[in-house]
Formats: structure tokens, sequence, C-alpha cells
């Protein structure tokens, strides 16, 4: 079998399929798909997959396929070698990850990625930052976590339905709870820095947000689900923190936002012209001076006592409260 695997490693889903590649020996081609670069629609890519979304995978050239629990089920049904506690033969234990899988589409994955997203990274995808929609996020994702904690994760048993192994279901959940990486104090300071009057504010102000990350403070509370990640990682690594490699080098970039906005001017704008993205570079670029702004708005209004603030928040100075 000639397997292509469509990804971005900065994508949870994609970062699934990839270290289950890894982990089961399957033999496969990656082919890197960016982002950040607008890559994922073009019409080449469109092809493969007519979302515009990645993970993809081609089989033999002909067999196409997006959908990460999707792929996941297909390459451990179709791939030899791949160990049945992946995805078990057993019909009763298959359903119960079957339900994990589709309970997660729509309620973890739904407060993680739009948390994320409405946080930190919409503007490299051309939309503004939604601090508003981030507290709603923020209470879909929590309460995940806690329906996680309450219903799957045992005491007896290292993983999902107190199983001694790791499960497909395992892999994609611990992947989309990893994406939190990206949201990290070091990050907010550095925004901070961007802003250099929001600063000086700071100076006027305690700043209690220091060594507090939006990952540490949802996380926090949820110990069987920090053991659950590290289980997870132990259990699939090397792979696993090799294939993060590049979430924590995207973390490095976030915290050079200066940095970054004039890499995707330079880079954006090359790339715009080679690939003939000018419209989705040009846009993803203004976003990011758009959503600027929108900070210095929420935070005039705020100054009026016109926009509240969410609770969690307390005092602290944050870019986007
Ligand atoms: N349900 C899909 C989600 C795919 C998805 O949303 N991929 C994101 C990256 S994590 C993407 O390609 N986004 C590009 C876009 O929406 O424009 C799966 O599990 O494969």
């Amino acid at each position: 079998m000639e397997l292509k695997v469509y990804v971005d490693r900065l994508s949870q889903p994609s970062r699934a399929i990839v270290i289950f590649c890894k982990v089961n020996k399957i033999d496969f081609e990656e082919v890197g798909i960016d982002l950040l670069k607008g890559q994922h629609l073009t019409p080449e890519f469109k092809e493969i997959n007519p979302m515009g979304k990645v993970p993809a995978i081609v089989v033999d050239g002909k067999f196409k396929l997006f959908e990460s629990h999707a792929i996941l089920i297909f390459l451990a049904s179709a791939c030899p070698g791949v160990a049945d506690h992946w995805y078990p033969a057993d019909p009763y234990r298959r359903a119960e990850i079957h339900s994990i899988l589709d309970w997660h589409h729509s309620n973890l994955r739904r407060g993680s990625a739009e948390f994320i997203q409405n946080t930190l990274v919409a503007p490299f995808f051309g939309r503004p930052l939604n601090p508003q929609a981030a507290v709603e996020n923020e209470k879909v994702l929590s309460s995940s976590l806690s329906k996680i904690e309450a219903l799957w994760l045992k005491e007896s048993g290292q993983f999902l339905h107190g199983s001694s192994q790791p499960s497909i279901a395992d892999l994609c959940l611990v992947c989309e709870i990893m994406q939190l990486e990206l949201s990290s104090s070091e990050h907010q300071l550095d925004v901070l820095s961007v802003h250099a009057f929001t600063l000086i504010f700071c100076l006027f102000r305690s700043i209690p947000f220091l060594g507090e990350t939006d990952r540490n403070r949802i996380l926090g509370p949820f110990k069987k689900i920090q053991r659950w990640i590290e289980d997870t990682k132990n259990a699939t690594n090397p792979y696993f923190d090799e294939v993060h490699q590049s979430l924590f080098a995207a973390k490095a970039k976030l915290q050079m936002p200066m940095l970054s906005i004039a890499l995707k001017l330079f880079w954006g704008a090359r790339d715009s012209r080679r690939q003939n993205l000018r419209h989705e570079s040009s846009r993803g670029l203004s976003a990011n001076i758009t959503s600027h702004l929108f900070w210095w708005k929420s935070h005039r209004q705020k100054q009026k006592g016109e926009a509240s603030r969410p609770k969690y928040l307390g005092n602290a100075p944050r870019c986007w409260s």
C-alpha cells in the first residue's frame, strides 16, 4: 500500500495521524501542507480534500480520505501489524471508542480548538480574536475535561475506559488537549511588549498573571487528565515528543509576535507571489493588524466601563481583556 499523508504538524488531528503511523511502523510519505501559508486552500490540495482541511490521505494514488477519525479507523483496519488495543476487534470495545470519537468533535474539540482560535491564532487565518466567544469556549472545554475525568478515566486504568493500553481515541483527545501548549504566559508577556503602552499600564498595577498560563489554569484542576496525557506520551514516545516539536517551535514563534508578523510580511508576500495567493496572505496580515486594533478598542471601552471583563481574569492585565 502506498500511503501519502497530508498534514501540518501544527494541527492536532494531523499530529494524531503522524504519531499513529510512526508508532505502528506504517510506511508512509508525509506531505507538508502549511496552513499559515494557505496551502490548504490551493486547487491542488482541494482535489485531495475538497473541504480544504488537514489531515487527508491518498492511498495507492486513487483512494482519498479526509477526517482524522475516519483515517485512523481506516489505517488501523487496513494496515497489517497494528496492535489490537488501538482499535479493538471486539465490537463492544470498538463501539465505546466510536462513541468517544463522535463526542470529541462536538465537545472537547469545539471548546479547545475554538478557545485557541479566539485567544491566539485567529489573526493568522485572517480572522479577528474574539474574547467574548473565548469565555464561552473555555466553559465548553472545562466541562468536556470534567466529563472525560468523570466518565472515562478510571482510577484503575491508565487510558480511557480503564484500558491498560491506548486506543485511537486516547491519541485523538490527548493531541487535541496538547494544543493548549500554545497558550503561555510568555506569549501574553510578549504580546504586552507589542503593545508597549500596556507594559507601562502594568507598572501601575500588580502583575499576578505572571507564571499563570491559560493551559495551567484550565488543566490545573484536572489531575487525572494530566496523568493521562503523560501516560499517552510515554506509550507513544519517542514519536509523541518528536511530532509535537513543531507545536513547541510555533509556541516559541508566537512568543515573538513582532518577529512573526515581520516574517509573515516578508515570507507571506514572497510566497503569495509565488503561489498567486496574494489575497490570502494580505488577508492574514490585515487581520493581524485588525486584531491589535480590536484590542485597543476593547481596552478603551473597558477604561470607560463599557465592556465587562471575564471574572476569572481578576485584575490581571491581558492583551485581549
Ligand atoms: N474534523 C476534522 C478537522 C480538520 C480541521 O479542522 N483541520 C484544521 C487544522 S486542525 C484545518 O485544516 N483548518 C484549516 C481551515 O479551517 O481553514 C478532522 O478531524 O480531520
